[in-house]
């Protein structure tokens, strides 16, 4: 589907993580070839805003010390703590719309949508599912890093709220902690009703 065909008012634009820390080639959880779909988000963002749609942002957004990781017990090495130059939007990235930080009090933010705490388990909402709720929202598209994480995390939730959810594979890259995880998030993901495009 061409871009300025994907969006009208009841579709919103989710651009997922697109901080340093994933899509610089020096930040501390790089994504391979993160920087290389800025401008492929970019033209979503100016084909989203060009029809009257809502975008936002989510941003990873640790606590120096978080069960999320691996120095204090979790899986991932440091990445976004908050108010470090890793977890700022990559500069190239055209900002138009809300930014929704995640997993500001320590808890896994994996989706735009819930965050989870690392120990118990028990999972909240975050202002996501609200806001686009109040604007009428029925569809997302979802782009951005990593496509195997918090891409994944957030398109599935998205599906699960009710909404028709779409995934741009050209604009959203994997960070594959195992070989094999990027192509299996997007079976997962059409399994799970997720349109990937
Ligand atoms: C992410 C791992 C840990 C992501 C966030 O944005 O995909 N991945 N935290
Ligand atoms: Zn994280």
């Amino acid at each position: 589907m061409p871009d300025a065909e994907r969006y009208n008012e009841r579709t919103a634009l989710v651009v997922v993580d697109v901080q340093n820390d994933f899509a610089d080639p020096s930040g501390g959880l790089y994504v391979q070839g993160g920087e290389t779909i800025i401008e492929r988000v970019n033209e979503e963002v100016a084909a989203a805003r060009a029809a009257g749609a809502f975008v936002v942002y989510t941003q990873d957004w640790h606590p120096e010390s978080t069960p999320h990781f691996q120095k204090d017990g979790g899986v991932w090495p440091v990445h976004c703590v908050m108010d470090t130059w890793g977890a700022e939007l990559h500069p190239d990235l055209h900002i138009q719309g809300d930014v929704l930080r995640k997993g500001t009090g320590g808890e896994d933010g994996y989706s735009g949508f819930t965050v989870r705490d690392p120990e118990s388990g028990a999972e909240a909402p975050t202002a996501l599912e609200r806001m686009l709720r109040e604007r009428g929202v029925e569809r997302i598209v979802v782009v951005g890093l990593a496509a195997d994480v918090c891409v994944k995390a957030t398109a599935l939730d998205g599906r699960a709220t009710g909404l028709a959810t779409t995934v741009l594979r050209d604009a959203t890259r994997g960070v594959g902690v195992e070989p094999g995880d990027t192509e299996r998030a997007f079976a997962a993901l059409e399994g799970a009703g997720v349109t990937v495009e």
